[in-house]
């Protein structure tokens, strides 16, 4: 299956495409993830994503489309995958096509997860990632003892630079302006489907199961 994850910042895109992963085997192909990566390694890329990305403004183009062509590439991807936060504007989708058509694939659908804006400003200010294993938590939802097993074993919940009110403004408005330009883009094409990201994450995990026919 190939799918695409669509939704403002927030809306718990990495976080179902992280379970997703574990309990369904799915590839999670986080452009977030990918651009932080290069940042943490000091990478040409990584250091003209950086300023971007701590403004709360798209990283260019030509740096994400290469880092998608690659990872794309890889073995594990030929089986299917998540592209979670990518494309994030119209130019990027019009790029993913010629991308996918060259490894022989097209897009099965475009998950968009519509969460209420008070809602995405709690869940992002609370936003913290385990230093030892990677996993996503929140200090305002996570179960406590999720929060006690990466402390207790001595990790540190670590908040990213872009996860500050200042910039979350910005980053729901740049959500706004080019992003949600897709959601046409995509039910044009048929490909679109809307699933609800409010509530637990369990109660969002077993609508998208639902909508994505992998409910036992
Ligand atoms: P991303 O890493 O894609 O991050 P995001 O959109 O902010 O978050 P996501 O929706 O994945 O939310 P999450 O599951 O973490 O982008 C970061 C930056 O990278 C961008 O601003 C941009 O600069 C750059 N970038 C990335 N892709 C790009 C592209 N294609 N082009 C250009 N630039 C690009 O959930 C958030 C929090 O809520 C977590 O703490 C989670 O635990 C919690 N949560 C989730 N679901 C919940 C639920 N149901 N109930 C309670 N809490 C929940």
């Amino acid at each position: 299956m190939r799918i695409v994850f669509l939704g403002p910042p927030g809306a718990g895109k990495g976080t179902q495409a992280q379970r997703l992963m574990a309990e369904h085997g799915m590839v999670q192909v986080s452009t977030g993830d990918l651009l932080r990566d290069a940042v943490k390694r000091g990478t040409p890329a990584g250091l003209r994503a950086k300023e971007k990305m701590d403004a709360g403004a798209l990283v260019s183009d030509d740096i994400v489309l290469e880092m998608i062509r690659d990872r794309l590439a890889a073995p594990d991807t030929r089986r299917g995958f998540i592209l979670d936060g990518f494309p994030r504007n119209v130019p990027q989708a019009e790029a993913l096509d010629p991308e996918l058509a060259a490894i022989g694939q097209q897009l099965d659908a475009v998950i968009l997860l519509e969460v209420d804006l008070d809602i995405l400003m709690k869940r992002i200010t609370g936003r913290r990632t385990c230093s030892l294993t990677g996993k996503l938590l929140n200090i305002h939802f996570s179960p406590r003892a999720e929060l006690e097993a990466c402390t207790g074993a001595g990790g540190t919940l670590v908040q990213r630079a872009d996860d500050n009110e200042a910039t979350i403004g910005k980053r729901l408005a740049v959500y706004r302006e080019q992003t949600e330009q897709l959601v046409p883009f995509y039910e044009q094409r048929g490909l679109l489907r809307r699933v609800s990201g409010e509530g637990s994450m369990d109660e969002v995990y077993a609508r998208l199961l639902r909508e994505l026919g992998l409910a036992r």
